[in-house]
């Protein structure tokens, strides 16, 4: 049991660090904010209404914990 919640523990932090690679990758002026451009380079149909449901404290800038809680509540498709 405790080997098996080991194993699934390692499965998600390989996939938050490929996530994590993805949208480093995705910051193109590597800032830490997503605009809407760079959004658009993983998600190209994402509307300004999409980006201004991301901004969750409308500060105007998707950060990557914005686009991590959107990815992890559905809100948003994961990164390939
Ligand atoms: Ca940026
Ligand atoms: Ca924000």
């Amino acid at each position: 049991m405790k080997l098996e919640l080991l194993a699934g523990a390692v499965v998600i932090g390989m996939m938050a660090l490929t996530g994590a690679a993805m949208a480093h990758e995705m910051d193109i002026d590597q800032d830490g904010l997503y605009t809407l451009a760079e959004l658009r380079s993983e998600y190209p149909d994402l509307t300004e209404a999409d980006y201004a449901a991301l901004d969750t404290n409308q500060d105007e800038a998707v950060d990557a914990a914005e686009l991590a809680a959107a990815i992890a509540e559905g809100r948003l498709a994961p990164m390939e």
